[in-house]
């Protein structure tokens, strides 16, 4: 492997022009006057909010609708593929036979995005900041909040083509969404003074917008490096076993309980025809672990409001990502074919749209920590919660005290 040339860091972002809200009646005040924009369309005179453009973000919440953004970018550039926006493209300038590492993170909020750049391998080999052990692929998926370090090995002499890099979403929900395609262009840089504006540009198809084997044959790839100086620490014993089901709910207020359920008050058949009544119910309850305990959290998609990916992130702990599946986790077969040797380490997953995802991770660090769907809108619509893990009786395993100007409730 060649000495690696430069570091990039490409973030895909989900651009939001100017949003329409439904539902319930909200009173804004806007200023809409007339300035200088470069984005999207060339430098011109246009409307713009509040002196803004894209305007204010105006957010829905309890079961709004997920705003349509107008664009994704790559490190805030949407590309030659969205009107008028050829000048607005990030390029990667390379040189021939060298090896780069790309930084890849999702910071679009509502969108998983298929990645790729045409004609090249990217090697991944690391998620969410862990090293994982390296595979090659053409194109990757990341979710919003995943981070992914590549490799990407440049052609060995000048390949006298430029290369699209694109991103678009994968979408297994049932609302409107930005069906759109995001590009950069990879340039290789060249003593000769080329045009490269008339170099073959070269394109690749990403998967289909809905391709669910894609993105089940990608996740399964990772592995942990599992070796003495990386290890994988997956717990072997498990304390407490839980059994969360994901699916939509409102809002409450109020103090916590300590007595999130470990499992589903009410079972139906997660994944067939949803029954009528769901009995689901609003509450604020926190999940009480105390420290060091060692836990395993199987989270189920159902099909209340359609089946759906969801990118589960949890704060405070890396875990270990132990098995995945369709249907209706099987308690008492699916734990047998976990992988306890090298299973992934990290903190946001895919709970498969229409399936499971089972993680272990040791509850060391102590507090309250938030786990949520990082697709933005469905914090709103109620898939989240917490943890409190205690503190234990040595030192380092105690939360500091709040500050003394700390206000209170
Ligand atoms: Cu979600």
């Amino acid at each position: 492997m060649g000495a690696i040339g430069k570091i990039f860091l490409v973030s895909l972002i989900a651009l939001y022009l100017l949003h329409s809200v439904s539902a319930a009646t909200r009173h804004y005040q806007f200023e809409i006057k007339m300035q200088n924009v470069t984005r999207l369309c060339h430098t011109k005179s246009m409307v713009t909010v509040n002196g803004q453009f894209p305007g204010p973000r105006i957010v829905a919440r309890e079961g709004g609708a997920p705003n349509v953004s107008d664009a994704y970018t790559i490190n805030g550039l949407p590309g030659p593929l969205y009107n008028c926006s050829s000048k607005d493209t990030f390029k990667l300038k390379v040189k021939p036979g060298k090896t780069y590492l790309l930084r890849l993170i999702n910071a679009a909020v509502n969108d998983e995005l298929f990645f790729s750049i045409a004609n090249h391998t990217l090697q991944i080999i690391d998620a969410d900041g862990v090293y994982v052990k390296p595979f090659e692929t053409d194109t990757l998926i990341i979710t919003p909040g995943q981070t992914h370090n590549v490799l990407l090995k440049t052609k060995p002499h000048f390949p006298n083509a430029t290369f699209y890099m694109t991103g678009r979403p994968y979408v297994t929900g049932l609302g409107t969404f930005d069906n759109s395609t995001v590009a950069g262009i990879l340039e290789y840089e060249t003593k000769a003074k080329q045009h490269l504006k008339k170099l073959p540009l070269f394109k690749q198809f990403l998967p289909a917008l809905n391709d669910t084997n894609f993105v089940t044959n990608f996740t399964s790839k990772f592995r942990s490096l599992a070796t003495p100086q990386f290890p994988a620490n997956v717990p072997l014993k498990v304390d407490k076993h839980l059994f969360f089901t994901f699916h939509f709910f409102g809002q409450s207020k109020g103090i916590y309980k300590p007595d999130f359920p470990y499992s589903p008050l009410h079972w139906f058949n997660f994944t067939g025809n949803p029954p009528n009544n769901t009995l689901v119910s609003n509450d604020t309850k926190l999940m009480v672990l105390p420290i060091n305990t060692s836990v395993e959290l199987v989270m189920q998609d159902t099909s209340i409001v359609g089946v759906e990916s969801h990118p589960l992130h949890l704060h405070g702990f890396n875990f270990f990502v132990v098995g995945q599946g369709f249907g209706n986790f099987d308690p008492n077969k699916d734990p047998s074919n976990f992988n306890l040797v090298d299973p992934i380490e990290r903190n946001t997953v895919g709970v498969p749209s229409g399936g499971w995802v089972a993680i272990r991770f040791l509850a060391d660090n102590p507090g309250v920590w938030f786990m949520h769907c990082h697709l933005e809108v469905h914090i709103s619509w109620g898939l989240k919660m917490a943890w409190l893990v205690q503190d234990g009786k040595l030192p380092n395993q105690k939360l500091p005290p709040p500050p003394k100007d700390l206000p209170k409730c």
